[in-house]
Order: C-alpha cells, then structure tokens, then sequence
C-alpha cells in the first residue's frame, strides 16, 4: 500500500437525525487570528479538504463537517469552524450539539457548561447527559416583518428574515403538507424562494445571502407547537428542526409577543425529531436563544485519500476515462 495516501481521523454523530462529522486530526493548520479569519483562510487554502470530508464517495449532502481549532478566547474549550457541501457556515445549532457530544465522548468536556469559538461569537454548550446537551446560541433578531415575496410557480409568498448565526427566511404557510414525502417538492419551493430573494435583493443586514428556507405548519406530535421544513444552502433539508433556524424562529416569536423570555417552544422537524427551544434578553435586548437536543455517535473513522484516486477531493463532476 503507498504510504503516501492521506488519512483523516472523523467522529460521526446525528443530532436528532442531522449528521455531523468532527475532525479530529489530519486537518488544515489555518494560523493564526480570529474564527472569522481562519475560516477565510480554509475557504481560500484549504476548499479541497472541505470536499474531501463532505462530498460523496466519503460523505453526502446533509453531512456538516467541524474542524476544531485553537480558541482566541481562552474561556472557550475549542473554537470552531463548521462546513458543508455548498461552503462555510457562520454557526451550527445541531453541529454544536453534535461537537459537544463529540467532546464528551473524547472525554475532553463532562457534564456541565462550556464555551466554544465560532467564527460569528461565541456559543455556550451544557452538556446535560452524555447526549442531551442545550446550546446558549448567539444574539438573534428578526429584521424584516411579512416581506412579500413574488416566486415562480408559488405566487405572492409572505414570510419573515431573521439571523440565529445564518439567514433564514421563515414563510408564514408551508406550499405543502410537511412530510417526509414531500421533501423534494418542498426543495424546490424552498430554491425558488431562494432564488427570488436574491433577484429582488433582500439580503441579511451585512448584505449576506438569506440562503436558508423554512416552511412552518401544525406539529404532529401533541406537545408540538410547529414542524418544520428547512433548506440548507447546498440544497439538502435538515433532518433536524436546524439549531440556528429554531433561533430564528424564537426571535420572530418574539418580536411578535407571541412567547416570552423563559416559555418553552417544541420545535419539530420534518422527521418528527424535536428541539425545545427558550430564550432569555440580554442586557442590548437581544433575544439569546437556549436550544435543547440529543447527539447520538455513530461512527468512529479513517479517511484515506489515495494519490490515484480521482475522487480523493470528493465527486465534482464527471472524469474522463
Ligand atoms: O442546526 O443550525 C443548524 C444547521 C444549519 C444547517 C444545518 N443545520
């Protein structure tokens, strides 16, 4: 066997059905800086490695990938960098729950609080058990109220933006019932609600893309106040009722009066998996978003990326014979 090839060392985890694959040794050193800065720098230096830990043969496209860095804040038990098929993310809800449970079973954290370093601010995990954990996400806030929105083949859509460490834009009424059947019909709706914010250009206050879409209806269950249905930049749909969309919806609930800091909210997912989700002000008024899900492992792995192997770097597209 040639010892030139490449191996990475991976811990495999789902957050209520999500998947979430930690690097844990055989990535990019990025230096120095910020979160912000590192991330850059992957994005810039390091894309090949992205596409090695998420594109198919050795992943797919729900799979978000993190790599685990050295925190500028000492406070913090790691900084974080979280990835995906279509690019970076400026935070995970269930990949942070994911990590937590990551770290816990590397016996690096125990129950009880901890920071972590994202490139967008600094989240706190609370390891409950060995895999119930609450995340304590970012400030979040609602920027537009029932923006109407003119969509191919859908019509005049009426939703909400809002940032819970991504953009999200929350539509009032689901184009379709929310089930598991419906995910590629929903897909579409949710590309074409993509698609029509950027050409009308509604964008996130720092001009950032709102390129995440939930769909909300009825939960299912009966303690269920929603389900939802999310699409994820790269086109793949949430398995989990998404940490940083369920912040989103908390800040519009908010904003609405329509729950109070401290009442508890059952997000549901489009798997019938479920965060509950809370919030507290601080002391600007932002809402700060507490989260609770479980992260189960799953998997304990070698990459190995062979020299001649054309799809080393993941699948891009068609190589010639
Ligand atoms: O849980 O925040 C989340 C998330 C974002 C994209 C996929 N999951």
């Amino acid at each position: 066997m040639s010892n030139s090839q490449q191996l990475l060392k991976v811990i495999d985890s789902h957050t209520e059905g999500e998947p979430t694959r930690v690097v844990i040794s055989g990535g990019p050193d990025l230096g120095s800086g910020s979160l912000h800065e590192r991330r850059q720098r992957f994005k810039d230096t390091s894309d090949e490695f992205r596409r090695t830990v998420i594109l198919e043969p050795r992943g797919s496209d729900a799979l978000v990938g993190a790599l685990l860095c050295e925190p500028v804040d000492k406070s913090c038990v790691a900084g974080v960098i979280f990835f995906n098929n279509a690019g970076y993310l400026g935070m995970c809800g269930h990949g942070t729950i994911g990590v937590a449970v990551t770290l816990a079973y590397l016996g690096k954290i125990g129950l009880g609080t901890h920071r972590l370093e994202t490139p967008v601010g600094v989240v706190e995990v609370q390891l409950i058990d060995a895999n119930q954990v609450a995340i304590e996400n970012v400030p979040s806030y609602r920027t537009l109220h029932r923006v109407n929105v003119e969509v191919d083949g859908l019509g005049t859509v009426v939703g909400d933006v809002a940032w819970g460490g991504n953009w999200f834009f929350l539509a009032e009424h689901s184009p379709y019932p929310l089930t598991l059947g419906n995910v590629r019909a929903l897909t579409d709706a949710a590309e074409k609600v993509r698609a029509a914010l950027r050409n009308n250009g509604i964008t996130g206050t720092d001009g950032g893309e709102i390129d995440h879409v939930e769909f909300f209806g009825a939960g299912q269950a009966a303690d269920a106040d929603s389900r939802n249905y999310v699409y994820c930049p790269g086109g793949a749909y949430d398995r989990s009722p998404c940490g940083t969309g369920t912040s989103a919806k908390l800040a519009c609930l908010a904003a609405s009066g329509k729950l109070q800091p401290g009442e508890q909210w059952v997000q549901e997912s489009i798997i019938g998996s479920r965060f509950t989700g809370s919030y507290r002000l601080d002391a600007e008024g932002h809402i700060i978003p507490r989260v609770v899900g479980r992260a189960f492992i799953c998997g304990e792995s070698v990459l190995i990326q062979q020299p001649a192997d054309p799809f080393r770097h993941g699948i891009v597209g068609e190589v010639s014979a």
